[in-house]
């Protein structure tokens, strides 16, 4: 199954699938990222990257989603803008295991 028939079709399951058995793009965890994206504002809080980690089934703790904010928001607000999301890939990659490849 690719990542674009993943994302085609969005499920808790398919999406653990697709990140178990294939390489993610920075671009596809971008896309997949804005779709926890639930108040339409363009940016990721910390909550709904906690809601995305928890689709995942990563365990994402409090102190762990703040140090991913902390980690990508270069400006300090607290959310993480399209600008950094750059950061928050670095971020999956380095801490939370994620194997994202360079696109
Ligand atoms: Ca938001
Ligand atoms: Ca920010």
């Amino acid at each position: 199954m690719s990542l674009l028939h993943c994302f085609l079709k969005p499920s808790r399951m398919s999406l653990q699938r697709c990140v178990a058995g294939d390489d993610m793009t920075a671009d596809d965890f971008k896309e997949w990222i804005r779709r926890f994206d639930a108040d339409r504002d363009g940016r990721i809080s910390r909550d709904e990257l906690r809601r995305a980690m928890r689709a995942l089934r990563v365990r994402f703790t409090r102190r762990r989603s703040r140090s991913g904010i902390t980690y990508a928001d270069a400006d300090g607000d607290g959310y993480i803008d399209d600008s950094e999301i750059d950061g928050l890939v670095e971020f999956a990659r380095t801490s939370l295991g994620l194997r994202i490849v360079a696109c």
